[in-house]
């Protein structure tokens, strides 16, 4: 990874953005090592492709996914869950890149959580129209883990909720190079995202690549405590 970021992005030793109580933002942080980043996506679909997922309601949504990791999500009839195989080949996922492990673990250690190890790297490719709706990231077994997010490629709106399903939400913009981490307590709060406005950015063509980092509990010997 490169030591220093772009003119707009912060630098590798400056404070996150405080969004919430165990929410930090890291505006730009990983614009300047995207292309790696955005190869090493590349690399894993090529054997775990994108795909549209089932609810277990029978809709199908409109995000494609694939994962990398000990495990990956998945959706279909039967509910939502982690598992160790690609339903579409049979086979587990692909080994998480080190390129995307060190860049979660160190921005994870930045916002004040050490020791994140996590097992699952979900990745989901938005094209213009494609949203995803108000939810809770709670089939983890681990939910004291933090989850780290990477934006990459053209921007999004991001809504933010609390913890029930109703009741206000925030809304603020992810970049390309973006990077959030969801912890403590504000790991548990509902939040989607806005359909994706048609346009093209340089380094992805028409879509978004956002990329999550999460911990089932699965590994051994992981640090379940957030500080
Ligand atoms: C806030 N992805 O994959 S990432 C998801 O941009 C998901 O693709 C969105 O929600 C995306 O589940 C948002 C930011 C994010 C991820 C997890 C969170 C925000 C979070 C967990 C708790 C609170
Ligand atoms: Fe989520």
């Amino acid at each position: 990874m490169q030591q220093q970021s772009d003119l707009f992005g912060q630098d590798d030793n400056e404070a996150p953005l405080a969004i919430g109580p165990g929410a930090f933002c890291f505006k730009g942080v990983i614009a300047q090592d995207a292309a790696e980043i955005l190869q090493a996506v590349k690399h894993v679909v090529a054997k775990a492709r994108f795909r549209h997922l089932t609810t277990p309601g029978g809709r199908r949504m409109s995000v494609a996914m694939s994962n990398c990791g000990l495990q990956g999500w998945v959706s279909d009839h039967a509910g939502y869950r982690y598992q160790a195989t690609d339903p579409i080949t049979g086979q587990p996922w692909p080994d998480m890149p080190e390129v995307l492990l060190a860049t979660a673990r160190s921005l994870a250690r930045r916002a004040g959580y050490d020791n994140f190890n996590p097992d699952v790297c979900l990745i989901n490719r938005y094209r213009a129209g494609d949203r995803m709706g108000l939810h809770q990231d709670k089939d983890e077994g681990n939910v004291t883990a933090p989850i780290v997010s990477l934006s990459l490629g053209m921007p999004a709106t991001f809504i933010w909720g609390g913890l029930q399903r109703t009741g206000p939400t925030q809304r603020f913009v992810l970049e390309h190079g973006d990077a959030v981490v969801w912890g403590g307590e504000d790991r548990l709060r509902f939040h989607g995202v806005a359909p994706l406005k048609a346009g093209e950015h340089p380094l992805t063509g028409k879509c978004r690549i956002n990329i999550t980092f999460r911990q089932t509990g699965s590994v051994k010997h992981a640090v379940t405590e957030a500080r």
